[in-house]
């Protein structure tokens, strides 16, 4: 196919309730959405960067950019164009994954729904729901965060997993383990910890859970496999793996037992089919994270999960999770606890033109022939 234009659109969207992490309270998110115009018809793409460069070094506004001025003209170049493609034809630009996981998708979109096929089908799904589990932000009282718990354990939320950080770690795991039972539940520092926190984090050891999630900063893989020398639960990573490699080298080092996929911090679907190929083959599970996805990446996420290595439950929560009402005509409901896997052409799901309109705070097209005109040859 030939990609002939992209509409990068932003919308702005209040979430349901504040999300907190140890890096930042969220109110609402600041979404680019992508839309693929090629030769084949139209596909959707979301880019999971938030507003800041709080989770990782990519914001939306630096997404917008590098997109429009470093890897569309990329891909406008050529007459001939496969999602496949895509990863290499931007090796290139260094960094920026999930700027290129978003147009990847779009593509991918684009790509599917011109032969009638859905992304489940693509990545070789060997099942038509998923186990979905919820990430519960840090609260102000643990009697509030037991209210909060109690209600997804309500809705059917399959396992729980309670953000932390130095001051609210060991009793608000302790109390949900408590009030509970034996439900399946995890934490995630998001790199709020140090080695040093060793001795503390393995007090969690008790609480019998899954896994710690990314206890450490990204750049620290080392330390945690030091770490693991000291902490019994598995410590899984999340924002060390930003690539194939990262995670092959993290497996290498016994830095982590299990992996958090998100196809966007690592550049794509693609890469993260590759990377769950890779931790099958090592006896690594994996799950699929999110990012506060709409119904479009959510789509995406909920098709990847349905692979045979995701199997623990993921952070693929449904729609009302995180907004009231979604992009989508149908959004995305749980059922006993699972969603349901699309089955229909590309992502599955249509985007609903009267909601977007409604969110829309910008919208720029690019086109093939403006790219020609703004970029120097290569
Ligand atoms: C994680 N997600 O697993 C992330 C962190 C996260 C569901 O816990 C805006 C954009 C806000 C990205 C908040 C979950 C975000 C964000 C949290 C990512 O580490
Ligand atoms: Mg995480």
């Amino acid at each position: 196919m030939r990609l002939e234009a992209v509409e990068l659109r932003r919308i702005g969207i209040p979430l349901v309730a504040p999300f907190e992490t140890s890096f930042g309270v969220q109110l609402d998110r600041d979404i680019l959405l992508v839309k693929a115009i090629t030769s084949e018809g139209e596909g959707w793409g979301e880019c999971v960067a938030g507003e800041e460069p709080t989770y990782s070094p990519e914001y939306v506004d630096g997404a917008q950019h590098v997109l429009t001025n470093h890897l569309l003209p990329r891909l406008f170049e050529r007459d001939e164009l496969h999602a496949e493609d895509v990863f290499d034809l931007l090796r290139p630009v260094h960094g920026h994954q999930m700027a290129k996981a978003a147009i990847e998708m779009a593509l991918l979109d684009a790509q599917l729904r011109a032969r009638g096929e859905s992304f489940a089908r693509y990545f070789g799904a060997v099942r038509e729901a998923v186990d979905c589990g919820v990430s519960v932000g840090i609260h102000r009282t643990v009697a509030e965060l037991l209210r909060t718990v109690g209600g997804f354990l309500d809705q059917g939320y399959r396992r729980i997993k309670l953000k932390i950080k130095p001051g609210w770690d060991i009793e608000p795991v302790r109390a949900v383990r408590e009030r509970y039972g034996n439900v399946l539940l995890q934490v995630d520092a998001n790199t709020a910890y140090r080695l040093a926190d060793a001795k503390l984090l393995a007090e969690l050891d008790p609480f019998d859970l899954l896994l710690i999630e990314q206890p450490m900063p990204e750049d620290q893989v080392l330390a945690h496999a030091q770490m693991a020398e000291i902490v019994g639960t598995p410590i899984c990573l999340d924002e060390s793996i930003h690539s194939l490699q990262a995670a092959a080298d993290a497996i290498e080092l016994h830095a982590c037992r299990i992996i958090n996929i998100k196809p966007g911090r690592v550049g794509g679907y693609l890469e993260a089919q590759r990377i769950h190929d890779l931790c099958a083959s090592h006896s690594i599970p994996v799950w699929m994270g999110g990012m506060l996805e709409t119904g479009v990446g959510r789509a995406g996420n909920v098709a990847m999960a349905a692979m045979a290595n995701f199997t623990l439950p993921g952070d693929t929560s449904a729609s009302d999770r995180y907004y009231r009402r979604d992009v989508i005509t149908e959004p995305f409901l749980l059922h006993d606890g699972r969603l349901r896997v699309p089955a229909g052409p590309g992502l599955g799901v249509a985007l609903d033109e009267e909601r977007l309109r409604e969110v829309t705070t910008s919208t720029e097209r690019i086109t093939r022939e403006m790219s020609r005109a703004t970029t120097p040859s290569r």
